[in-house]
């Protein structure tokens, strides 16, 4: 009987030897003694695997064998388990210990190479902790109510598959909606001018230097000048391809715009075997595709966001409805980051699909993409919310929260962005979505928003109810979103959110001009003495991250105070200065230090990002109305799904 067969079905395949629990159902079939000897089995198999894991436990991890233990042993409650050291995280805006080093590398930061060995020795124990967990309940079942179950699964399962696939098979025409304000006027003023060409330089500086040496790859080391790959994508390839298509078509490169869309129809292929994590791919390969369809009206982008739409649909085949974040593309099988609270799901990362699938679902014409996010939001209406905050984690079998952190950083920060954008892309219509955002936004000044001794306003971390005076980089574009929600404010709040939304801005470029380069560190303090400045080596460096910079977007647009101008083309002239190279740009390891420390990675979202938004800081209004358009968390533009013309198409009905 392979293992596989002995997982609950809504298990994950805990690596090569533990996989094809979904299929597994085989050993379960016989009841009464046959059964019996199956339990028999399991006892064995638990001791077997108790010892391997402790074996593995007594050479490497004798520090954190009691972790291990309480694991396997005990029944943890959110309360009982020990704080993990979260710290705000790459592109995910999801990381905590363990895998923060791992993650950290992926996106080109500084880290240990024993932590490479150290983090897939985690991945075995985490592993076999939770086959053990999992054949122990299976055990505590009788053997009818086990078979009864995985009938049940299976039939389900099976159901939702053919039910996804057929999404895909039967995708009706649409009427292209012209897209409004894709090209805007030349600014007036010939200094802005100036900036903003120079701008697009930098793009096709970041863009060529890719295509040369990386083309077709997910990313570019542009000191090595090759590929990067990292393994947020599995074996899908392109990231920077679809990330940038929308800045290609917005800075009018419009060979560079064909040459993209050549390579995705030819190339982009979503039939891997590989596991992804459903946020990052959603938000950058999803949001960037729909974002080609929606600017240029090219079929093969709507086609291919939903071809890639259904392939993350068996991600939700969990207990709750909340998905997994990694998922398999091929068999369909989830899990979660091991390193997450008691196997729980990132408040970031399920709460970072609502925009796109939407979409997905308005561009298909099948709803069963909405249905999925709208019962996320369902799970998370129903949880009793501690303080009125929501906790980075929640356990997509139990339904229930994991430990109770809460950010508006790394593992938090975009489900926040999400509920605001829910509410405008649905033209003002998503009532629930405002509520649940001013309600979030109010719970957040109370418990998490402080002012330091000398006057910077900041958003700390809660951890049970303690805080940690730790601002991330990531916690940055909180300035925009508070100054976008502005004028929904509950009455009389409106410039309240505006001026909270200029602090913000105020002490992320506080954080910028405190450091060597003029770029800010992955993330700043307040506490020990020091104000607005990384104080540990490894929160040091700057991957290049554009969180920043979207505030002073926002800011500008909102406001026009020329400051927010200045503070962007101060930006600019650091990236010259210090992260530019012959083979592209590079992110830095250490943005205090007076000579260059090169990560050798130019992420995928500093062109999707980063040069959009200064592309449009330098840009008039009239290009990409804030009125029309949503850019997702990762600058993919979305828009707004527009009242009249629903109520157009239920009058035609
Ligand atoms: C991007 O992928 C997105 O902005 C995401 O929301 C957070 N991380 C990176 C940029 O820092």
């Amino acid at each position: 009987m392979p293992v596989g067969g002995l997982l609950p079905l809504f298990s994950s395949p805990a690596g090569g030897g533990l996989g094809g629990g979904l299929g597994g159902g085989g050993g379960r079939k016989g009841s009464g003694p046959a059964a019996f000897r199956l339990a028999e089995k399991f006892v064995l198999l638990l001791v077997f695997s108790a010892f391997v894991t402790l074996c593995f436990g007594a050479i490497f991890f004798l520090p954190d064998s009691s972790k291990l233990l309480s694991g396997v042993l005990f029944h943890s409650s959110p309360d009982l388990q020990p704080p993990a050291d979260h710290k705000s995280g790459p592109g995910a805006r999801a990381e905590d210990a363990a895998d923060g080093r791992a993650r950290r590398r992926e996106e080109g930061a500084p880290g240990d190479p024993a932590a490479a060995v150290e983090d897939s020795l985690a991945r075995i124990r985490e592993n076999h902790e939770r086959a053990l967990r999992e054949a122990k309940e299976t055990l505590q079942k009788l053997p009818e109510e086990i078979q009864r179950d995985i009938l049940l699964e299976k039939e389900k399962v099976a159901q939702d598959q053919q039910r996804d696939k057929a999404v895909f098979r039967r995708l009706p025409p649409v009427d292209f909606v012209p897209p409004i304000g894709t090209v805007g006027r030349e600014p007036a003023d010939a200094s802005i001018r100036e900036k903003r060409a120079k701008i697009k330089e930098m793009m096709k500086h970041a863009w060529n230097n890719y295509k040369r040496y990386a083309w077709g790859l997910n990313e570019l080391k542009p000191l090595s000048k090759e590929g990067h790959s990292s393994s947020l994508f599995g074996n899908i390839k392109g990231a920077t391809i679809v990330d940038a298509l929308d800045t290609l078509f917005v800075m009018e490169m419009k060979d560079e715009f064909e040459e993209a869309k050549s390579w995705v129809e030819e190339n982009l292929d979503f039939n891997v075997n590989a596991e992804v994590s459903v946020f990052e791919v959603n938000i950058r390969f999803v949001g960037g595709l729909l974002s080609a369809y929606y600017l240029s009206g090219e079929e093969i982008f709507r086609k291919k966001a939903v071809e890639l739409g259904v392939k993350l649909l068996p991600a939700f085949h969990t207990p709750s409805g909340i998905p997994w974040a990694l998922l398999n593309l091929k068999s369909g099988i989830g899990r979660n980051w091991p390193w997450a609270s008691g196997g729980s799901s990132i408040l970031a990362e399920f709460g970072t699909l609502h925009l796109e699938f939407i979409h997905l679902s308005h561009l298909s014409g099948n709803p069963v993409f909405a249905e999925k996010v709208m019962n996320i939001r369902t799970v998370l209406n129903n949880l009793e919310k501690p303080q009125g905050l929501y906790p980075n984690y929640l356990n997509p079998s139990s339904g229930q929260w994991g430990q109770y952190h809460v950010s508006v950083g790394g593992l938090g920060d975009s489900f926040y962005e999400y509920l605001l954008k829910a509410w405008l892309m649905s033209d003002r219509t998503d009532l629930e979505a405002k509520k649940m955002y001013f309600d979030a936004v109010k719970a957040i000044e109370t418990h998490l928003i402080r002012k330091s001794s000398r006057g910077l306003t900041y958003i700390a971390e809660w951890k049970g109810g303690l805080l940690e005076h730790k601002m991330g980089h990531l916690t940055c574009f909180a300035g925009g979103m508070f100054a976008l929600g502005a004028d929904d404010a509950p009455t009389g709040l409106t410039q309240h959110y505006l001026q909270l939304g200029a602090e913000i801005a105020h002490t992320c470029h506080e954080s910028y001009n405190r450091t060597f380069v003029k770029l800010g560190p992955e993330a700043f303090r307040f506490d020990g003495g020091v104000e607005a400045i990384a104080t540990r080596q490894n929160e040091k460096y700057y991957i290049l991250r554009p969180e920043v910079v979207e505030t002073y977007m926002y800011m500008w647009r909102l406001t026009h105070d020329p400051k927010y101008r200045k503070w962007a083309w101060e930006a600019v002239e650091a990236l010259e200065n210090h992260c530019r190279v012959n083979g592209g740009y590079s992110g830095l390891r250490d943005v205090y230090l007076r000579h260059d420390s090169y990560d050798d990675v130019q992420q995928s979202f500093f062109l999707a990002e980063m040069l959009k938004y200064l592309y449009l800081i330098f840009s008039d209004d009239d290009l990409l109305p804030l009125e029309h358009w949503i850019f997702n968390t990762e600058a993919h533009l979305l828009p707004v799904l527009s009242k009249n013309k629903k109520e157009d198409e239920v009058k035609e009905k």
